[in-house]
């Protein structure tokens, strides 16, 4: 191989916004999660990550950097990634030994995000799941989405489901070694291509607790985290897959609602307690019972993550009640310079 060969690949992955949250670890080695989940994934035109992954014989050191910043990873997770996917890489090159030897090479790995980083908007969902794709697409790993899948949950938890598109499930798992926590199609985003998204930026700030922390502690002190996981979530997962099978849009909002709720109450059964909701999200809250109220049905449903930005789907044929509702009180997207009050809408993909 040349000495300034270099070997490169890139790809974009997706924003997923959970309407059952996975929240609490098993496993904090493993990334193996208390309950399953299940996401919707927004178009890539509004939010996700841009990843290039490079190998050459002339880097001296792995390296990751995002908007530009060098990012620490001697972290276990990103690790964890490197690993996985140079192993896989070592498997494909021991069965033929004319490719190049790219797993013996350091890599480097660019990342963009469109929108701000840590602010409750899934941006490790999508950053890993991007880094993931990036470097086995540069390794031409014979691999499925599922099979990345379980590589980018050891990086980020929710990654796993960013390898989808439309409505992806992460399946919690019983094995010890993580090899069934993994993600899968629910349903692709053309079996529902009326559902929509309007995100309400309440806070673009970097949030104040990170998830892992934040669900570790409700894991450890929250009386209401048993019955969420146990016997909640459970029920709700096949509940939600069959609104989703259906197009049953009243079933679908109803369900991100009340499992939204229910997993910000163990937030504030945490001791000590976490609040990621705030005033603006309350009054987002108030202004979806408001409009759901005037319609005299269920045609907008909120869900928030771990910070203050709520997420509102609706149907495309209540674009004017919903988002136009949003926008006259919020105004319109004027980009992500983390200003507060803005309405973005984006697709379903
Ligand atoms: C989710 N969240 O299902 C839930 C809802 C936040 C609230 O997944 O520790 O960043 O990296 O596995 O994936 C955020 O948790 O946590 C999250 P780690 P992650 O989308």
């Amino acid at each position: 191989m040349a000495a300034d060969q270099v070997h490169r690949a890139s790809t974009f992955a997706p924003v997923n916004i959970a309407v059952i949250k996975y929240w609490g670890k098993r496993d904090t080695k493993l990334n193996l999660p208390t309950n399953s989940s299940l996401s919707v994934t927004l178009s890539q035109d509004d939010l996700r990550t841009h990843t290039t992954a490079s190998c050459s014989p002339d880097f001296t050191q792995d390296s990751l950097t995002l908007n530009g910043k060098d990012q620490d990873i001697s972290g276990a997770r990103t690790q964890a990634c490197f690993r996985e996917l140079r192993q896989l890489r070592k498997d494909v090159e021991a069965g033929d030994s004319s490719l190049p030897k790219l797993a013996d090479l350091k890599l480097k790995v660019v990342s963009e995000n469109n929108f701000p980083t840590a602010a409750g908007l899934a941006s490790s969902a999508a950053g890993f799941a991007a880094l993931v794709r990036a470097i086995a697409n540069l390794y031409q790993l014979p691999a499925t989405p599922t099979d990345l899948s379980k590589i980018a949950r050891q990086g980020s938890g929710s990654a796993c489901r960013s390898l989808f598109g439309g409505y992806a499930g992460w399946q919690k798992g019983e094995e010890e070694d993580g090899s069934d926590s993994l993600a899968y199609e629910v349903a692709p985003a053309s079996h529902w291509p009326d559902m929509r998204a309007c995100i309400l930026v309440a806070s673009a700030d970097k949030k104040d607790i990170s998830s892992t922390t934040g669900m570790q502690a409700t894991v450890a002190t929250s009386a209401l985290f048993q019955e969420r996981a146990n016997i909640v979530v459970p029920k709700r997962m096949k509940a939600m897959e069959k609104a989703i099978q259906n197009r049953d849009f009243e079933a679908f909002a109803t369900l991100s609602m009340k499992d939204s709720n229910n997993f910000h109450a163990t937030c504030l059964d945490t001791d000590p307690p976490i609040f990621y909701m705030n005033d603006t999200s309350r009054a987002a809250v108030r202004l979806c019972e408001a409009i759901n109220d005037a319609a005299g049905k269920i045609v907008c449903g909120y869900t928030f993550d771990a910070g203050p930005n709520a997420v509102v789907y609706y149907l495309a044929e209540d674009e004017e009640r919903v988002a136009g509702t949003f926008k006259a009180i919020l105004g319109d997207k004027t980009g992500w310079e983390g200003k507060k009050g803005q309405a973005v809408k984006s697709d379903v993909q």
